[in-house]
């Protein structure tokens, strides 16, 4: 049994207004050629098809040609809704298309639906675990505990009766930690890890049955404490905090019980994304420009701040995502001491002080006039100075 492991799709995903829509395209269909040359049965897409709950027309077009050309293969696809996905949209058309092979599974209803595949060495089952919140396994399971996230899911886990003798692999869109050790979040899971990630944490030893464990959630790829638990990462990268991290797809040959070998399959985008720092003449000198195609981040090294520099940098490099500054008065902003703030120190000092660190210099007439209005409104009593 062979089969490739995705998530956090993503599609319909724009970054700094810049639609990723033909890197979508692209990174598909280089992930279906993998499919096809490794002649794998199986792909599973652990979560996060979509961007967005109401997908645009042309993310829904992708996962159409997507999912068309992998039936047309003869892959079995198995698709698990993530926490971006709406569950009843991404289920519309489910029964249907099970009959071709493309089994999705985006609704919780109590249970965690199995797809059994055969090969020369028997069954192999596929545990589909859609994004779930506690209180929806509480629902349908009043009776199991659902106390803390991670009760909840081993909760939802239980229900399902999985023969240890026998192969098992699991689909899950969760926030997945090995102990104490949090995986490594990037890009748009961030927030969702800093928010929720203390509560809505499940530790991977509830998986402990599978043989291995597909997760989505984290758009960074790495395991998740063994091996053969991991997340795949998204399939491009969706957020600046990303570069210089490297995709991979992991195509997972499964022979007898306990044979389990991966290999992770090298994605490269149609735009790779790179930072590039310097001042705006040597960044813009003909000799220097490279790949100018690229999404491109931008720090600029100028000690002055140079108007409307994106656009300058947009003749050279027009998928430009981010520009910001990098010299002495950012540096004195980055080495100011904000313990040496005391409540003693009065507002207009507090003012001269900041002016002196960051700006250098007095703050004019008018601009103690703005402050002192400003300070006005904020309720700082002794504004006067
Ligand atoms: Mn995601």
């Amino acid at each position: 049994m062979k089969f490739l492991h995705l998530g956090d799709l993503h599609l319909g995903r724009s970054l700094n207004d810049i639609s990723l829509l033909a890197d979508q395209a692209d990174i598909l269909n280089k992930i279906k050629n993998i499919a096809l040359e490794e002649e794998a049965d199986a792909v599973l897409i652990a979560g996060d098809v979509y961007d967005r709950s109401i997908p645009s027309e042309e993310a829904v077009r992708l996962l159409d040609r997507f999912l068309t050309e992998l039936a047309d293969n003869h892959i079995t696809v198995i698709l698990i809704s993530g926490n971006h996905d709406s569950d009843e949209r991404l289920n519309f058309g489910s029964s249907l298309l099970r009959a071709r092979g493309i089994h999705i599974v985006s609704i919780y209803d109590g249970t965690v639906p199995c797809v059994t595949l055969e090969d020369q060495y028997g069954p192999v089952h596929f545990y589909c675990l859609p994004f779930v919140k506690a209180s929806r396994v509480r629902y349908f399971h009043p009776e199991l505990d659902t106390d803390t996230y991670d009760a909840a899911i081993r909760s939802a886990i239980s229900v399902s009766s999985v023969n240890p003798e026998e192969r098992n692999v699991i689909l899950s869109h969760q926030f997945v930690v090995s102990g104490s050790k949090d995986p490594v979040s990037a890009g748009s899971e961030n927030t969702a890890a800093e928010q929720v990630g203390t509560i809505e944490k499940v530790d991977v030893s509830a998986y402990e049955a599978f043989d291995y464990v597909a997760l989505g959630h984290i758009h960074s790829p790495q395991l998740a404490g063994r091996d053969t638990a991991r997340y795949s990462g998204s399939p491009l990268k969706y957020s600046l905090s990303e570069i210089g991290h490297e995709k991979s797809v992991p195509v997972i040959t499964m022979k007898e019980k306990g044979n389990i070998d991966i290999e992770l399959k090298k994605l490269t985008p149609l735009h790779e994304m790179r930072h590039i720092k310097g001042p705006l003449a040597k960044l813009t000198d003909p000799a220097n420009i490279t790949d100018a195609d690229d999404y491109i981040y931008a720090t600029l090294t100028d000690e002055e701040i140079i108007p409307d520099a994106i656009s300058i940098l947009r003749n050279d490099y027009p998928n430009i995502m981010k520009l910001n500054y990098q010299n002495s008065h950012t540096a004195a902003i980055e080495n100011f001491d904000f313990s040496k703030i005391t409540a003693k120190t009065s507002f207009a000092d507090l003012m001269r002080d900041f002016y002196a660190q960051v700006i250098g210099g007095e703050p004019s007439e008018e601009e103690w006039q703005i402050l002192r209005e400003a300070a006005g409104e904020a309720g700082v009593e002794d504004e006067a100075g």
